[in-house]
């Protein structure tokens, strides 16, 4: 997902009035910062699952008017999906300059969402409408439009179907061709529902998904559905995050060498970490 700039969810406007502006800042307050929405589940959790930090290993530019809905490496360039209407994007980032170097805008009635790449076709998702994007990675030309029940959040791919989540617990495993639904994954911290898993990657057979308005990464087990670790991004986000909605929201893999991705909604930066306590 996301979010809905500057809106509380169940309030979707992408105008909201003074006080729905008001109601935002304090619930964001009230949530210490952005760090609300799944507290419980992550202190029900405390005891049974790590808590891993991050070490930022490179600081790179990042457009801080970039919407970030979705974020993926490809040979040797990132892929970004900007939301919000009228700003709606699919573009080719240079990582080392954060320079766009190729960009196509979505019609101003969609909310762009979750990316992913995967047999050199681009899939995008929109927020509310049920439609989502396919288009052919080197020239953006779009390819067709495919259908879906329900919000439209992150987008992912394990290789050999696309991942996509929609805010609440559950991910759907979709046919890359007929873009039908395959398999429903339902993500729990043990006993508790893990919702408002948002931006995903697929990294060595594990999901990794920013948990919306937390500064959390849970990293998910496919087979089970169980997180097996938190991967706390506190420290970038209170550097990077300068609004309620400007919350972390990217992950993005380069297998080949090992380098790992993130950045936030609006931020001026992307980072490369690595994790504490794996090899990223
Ligand atoms: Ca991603």
């Amino acid at each position: 997902m996301s979010s809905k700039p500057r809106t509380i969810r169940g309030f979707a406007s992408t105008k909201p009035g003074a006080l729905a502006l008001s109601l935002t800042i304090c619930l964001w307050v009230f949530s210490g910062g952005g760090v609300g929405g799944s507290t419980d589940v992550f202190q029900a959790s405390e005891q049974s699952i790590p808590l891993l930090h991050v070490k930022i290993l490179k600081t790179y530019p990042h457009d801080p008017h970039a919407f970030t809905q979705g974020l993926e490496y490809v040979d040797g360039f990132l892929y970004e999906s900007t939301g919000e209407r009228g700003q709606s994007s699919v573009r080719k980032v240079e990582i080392e300059t954060g320079k766009v170097l190729q960009k196509t805008e979505l019609s101003s009635e969609y909310f762009a969402e979750g990316l992913t790449i995967f047999e050199g076709k681009i899939f995008q998702l929109t927020w509310l409408s049920n439609v989502g994007f396919v288009y052919d990675v080197r020239s953006f030309r779009k390819l067709r439009e495919f259908h879906y029940y329900g919000e439209g959040w992150g987008l992912a791919h394990d290789g050999s179907h696309l991942i996509l989540s929609d805010g609440t617990n559950r991910l759907r495993y979709l046919d890359p061709k007929t873009l039908e639904v395959v398999r429903t994954l339902e993500v729990y911290a043990g006993k508790e529902a893990v919702t408002n898993l948002n931006e995903l990657e697929f990294i060595e057979n594990e999901i990794y998904a920013n948990v919306w308005h937390s500064n959390r990464i849970a990293r998910i087990d496919p087979a089970s559905g169980q997180v097996r670790a938190w991967i706390d991004c506190s420290a970038i986000a209170a550097q990077e995050q300068k609004e309620p909605e400007g919350v972390l929201n990217g992950i993005a893999n380069d297998p080949a060498r090992h380098r790992l991705f993130i950045t936030g909604k609006d931020w001026a930066h992307l980072f490369e970490i690595q994790v504490e306590d794996s090899a990223r």
